[in-house]
C-alpha cells in the first residue's frame, strides 16, 4: 500500500469546488449556503420565474408531496433547480456591496446519461455594487477561468436567456487544452461553453427590496461536475456518484 491509498484521497468533485471557492475568495467572494429544500417562491418567484409562465419549463422540478409539510407552508416544496434562492436570501438579509458565490446541490427532474444526473452541482456567483456592467462580468470571469485552467483564455459572450437576467448571456472559454479548435474537449471547435450569466434583472432587485436605479448586479452560474469533467478528462458524470474507488484513488 503506497502513501495515496493510506492517507485517503479527496473527491474529484470536492477538490473543484475548493479551489472554485479559493479563486473567487481572492477576488473578495465570500462563499454562502442554503437550503437543498427551498420553497417555490425563492427558486422560481423571486427570480421573475411566475407560475403558470413558460420560462418555468426551462427547469424539470421534484415537487415534494408530503401534505403534512405543506399545510405549515404558504409556498409549495422542492429540490432546489439551481443555487440562485441562496442569491436571493442573502439579498434579503444583507445590503450592498455585495459579492458572493454559492456552490453545492441542486437537482432536475430528467433522465440521466453521460452528461446529465439528475442531481448535480452548481457554483454561482452574485456581485453588486454602484456602475456595474457587462464588462465588470467579463473580468471576474476571464479571471476565474485563467486560474482554475491554469492557462491564459479568451470568453466569448453569446446572447441568451434566462428570466432572472437582462440581458442574459451563454459564455464560452477559449480551448484550455488546444487553444484553436483542434482536440476532443472543445469537440474541435475551439471553444467551450461554461457558464450562464447576464446583469441581475431590475424585478430581482426589486423583490430583495433594491432600487434598480441605484444599484447594478451581475450574475453568473455553471455546473461545478461539468467543469470537473473539463479538468480532469473525465467523460462521464455518472462516474463521479458510482462509489467506484478506481476513479477516487486517481486524486491525491
Ligand atoms: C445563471 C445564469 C444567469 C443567477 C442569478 C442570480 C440571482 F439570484 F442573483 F438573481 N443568481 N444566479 C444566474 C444568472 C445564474 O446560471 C446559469
Amino acid at each position: 500500500m503506497d502513501n495515496k491509498e493510506k492517507f485517503g484521497h479527496i473527491h474529484p468533485l470536492s477538490r473543484v469546488a475548493s479551489r472554485i471557492s479559493e479563486i473567487f475568495s481572492e477576488m473578495g467572494f465570500s462563499l454562502i449556503d442554503g437550503p437543498e429544500i427551498e420553497t417555490e417562491y425563492y427558486n422560481f418567484d423571486a427570480l421573475n420565474v411566475p407560475k403558470d409562465h413558460p420560462a418555468r419549463d426551462m427547469w424539470d422540478t421534484f415537487w415534494l408531496k408530503r401534505k403534512d409539510i405543506l399545510e405549515t407552508q404558504n409556498s409549495k416544496l422542492l429540490l432546489r433547480t439551481h443555487t440562485s434562492p441562496v442569491q436571493i436570501r442573502y439579498m434579503e438579509n444583507n445590503r450592498p456591496p455585495l459579492r458572493i458565490i454559492s456552490i453545492g446541490k441542486t437537482f432536475r427532474y430528467e433522465a440521466t446519461d453521460a452528461t446529465h444526473e439528475a442531481q448535480f452541482h452548481q457554483v454561482e456567483g452574485l456581485l453588486v455594487d454602484k456602475g456595474m456592467s457587462l464588462a465588470n462580468l467579463k473580468y471576474v470571469i476571464k479571471e476565474f477561468f485563467e486560474k482554475f485552467f491554469e492557462e491564459k483564455v479568451e470568453l466569448r459572450l453569446r446572447p441568451s436567456y434566462f428570466p432572472f437576467v437582462e440581458p442574459g448571456v451563454e459564455i464560452d472559454v477559449s480551448c484550455f487544452k488546444c487553444g484553436g479548435g483542434k482536440c476532443a474537449i472543445c469537440k474541435h471547435t475551439g471553444w467551450i461553453e461554461v457558464m450562464g450569466a447576464g446583469m441581475i434583472h431590475p424585478d430581482v432587485l426589486k423583490n430583495v427590496g433594491l432600487n434598480p436605479e441605484d444599484w447594478k448586479g451581475f450574475a453568473f452560474g455553471g455546473g461545478v461536475d461539468r467543469l470537473a469533467m473539463l479538468k480532469y478528462g473525465i467523460d462521464d458524470v455518472r462516474l463521479f456518484y458510482t462509489g467506484d474507488l478506481r476513479l477516487v484513488n486517481q486524486f491525491l
